[in-house]
């Protein structure tokens, strides 16, 4: 139950290392990541790329740095990226491709993180470069933070990647979760990643490895990013010792994904049955769980449920957020039900 008695439904980056993990990272064989001789981390990166399927994949210290990068190299200064208008890309990154990429993110409306292709296609931009920066690549969320864990159909998944073939376009997929979709629709991530040129995972959440994410894509692509990587300061030394957490992540942590997801279940059908919560349980695909506060100011909601041994985070000025993950069991599922029927 819960980590030192506190039900923390924040995110799941919250979740503590397994004791395989910590078992390997003490015994981790660790070289120079900048100078590319730590076998940890290539091991790790081997993983990783053999999993999307692509040629390579680079360790990266976060999430936002992997989607940075790949936005760096795929679109660069004075171009234009299409994003979902509710992206993390987009809303949660600091402005990051305003600031770093030098680009233009065109924010456009979804179906739950799924962009139409009329869309798509209306706000396609070539030529008349005087004006208008060019449209150089298209960027995708699977699962879906905002959308409460949204799972993106295949459908429409290779609908967008043809789209983005037939302009000569790249697609960058942030995939943070794309575990957690790979589980809900009961195929391989790669079937997933195939729809994508580049594709950003984080072990650093479900997956429950203390830091990293990584990037994978192309060969020559992943070159230059290593260069990238590291004048945005993230190149790292004996960073094995993270590597090494890494790969119990991929080889261990995957399966049980599938245990958050029928708790985020559970917690919703609970919710939808007390007033003065809003929220659908048939749209909970994953582990995440967003349900809307319709009797009560969401701070002074998270403060009463603090109060009681819970944590959850505010999603905007009347939406709450509670993810699912390892350190939850259903007894702190039960806790939280028990806990928000007293508050609301
Ligand atoms: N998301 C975090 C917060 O930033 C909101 C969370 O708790 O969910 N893409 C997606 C879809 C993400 O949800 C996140 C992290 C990232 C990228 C960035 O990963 P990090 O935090 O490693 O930079």
């Amino acid at each position: 139950m819960g980590y030192r008695g506190i039900s923390d439904f924040r995110s799941d980056t919250v979740t503590r290392p397994t004791e395989e993990m910590r078992k390997a990272m003490y015994e981790a064989e660790v070289g120079d990541d900048v100078m590319r001789d730590d076998p940890t981390v290539l091991r790790l990166e081997e993983l990783a790329a053999e999993l999307m399927g692509k040629e390579a994949a680079l360790f990266v210290p976060s999430g936002t740095m992997g989607n940075t990068i790949a936005l760096k190299i795929a679109v660069g200064e004075g171009y234009e990226v299409l994003v979902e208008e509710k992206s993390h890309i987009y809303n949660f990154e600091s402005g990051n491709v305003a600031r770093i990429v030098g680009a233009l993110p065109r924010p456009l409306p979804s179906n739950r993180g799924e962009i139409p292709l009329e869309v798509l296609e209306e706000n396609f931009h070539i030529g008349e470069r005087v004006h208008v920066p060019p449209t150089r690549a298209l960027a995708l969320e699977d699962t879906h933070n905002y959308w409460g864990g949204a799972v993106l159909s295949l459908d429409s998944l290779e609908k967008a990647y043809r789209f983005t073939r037939e302009k000569g376009i790249h697609l960058h997929l942030d995939g943070a979760r794309i575990f957690n979709a790979a589980i809900a629709q009961g195929v391989e991530a790669k079937e997933i990643a195939r729809y994508s040129d580049t594709v950003m995972f984080c072990i650093s959440k479900g997956l429950s490895a203390p830091v990293g994410s990584l990037l994978a894509g192309p060969k020559e692509f992943i070159e230059q990013a290593i260069s990238v990587r590291k004048y945005l300061g993230g190149g790292m030394r004996q960073v094995g010792i993270l590597a090494a957490a890494g790969i119990v992540a991929l080889t261990k942590m995957v399966d049980r994904l599938a245990e958050d997801h029928a708790r985020a279940k559970k917690l919703a059908q609970g919710l939808s049955g007390i007033k003065g919560i809003e929220i659908n349980p048939d749209e909970v695909q994953t582990n995440i769980v967003i349900f809307k506060l319709t009797s009560m100011e969401v701070p002074r909601f998270l403060e009463g449920l603090k109060k009681e041994g819970v944590l959850a985070l505010g999603f905007g000025p009347s939406r709450v957020r509670m993810v699912l993950h390892k350190d939850i069991d259903d007894q702190d599922v039960e806790k939280a039900l028990r806990a928000i029927s007293r508050i609301v």
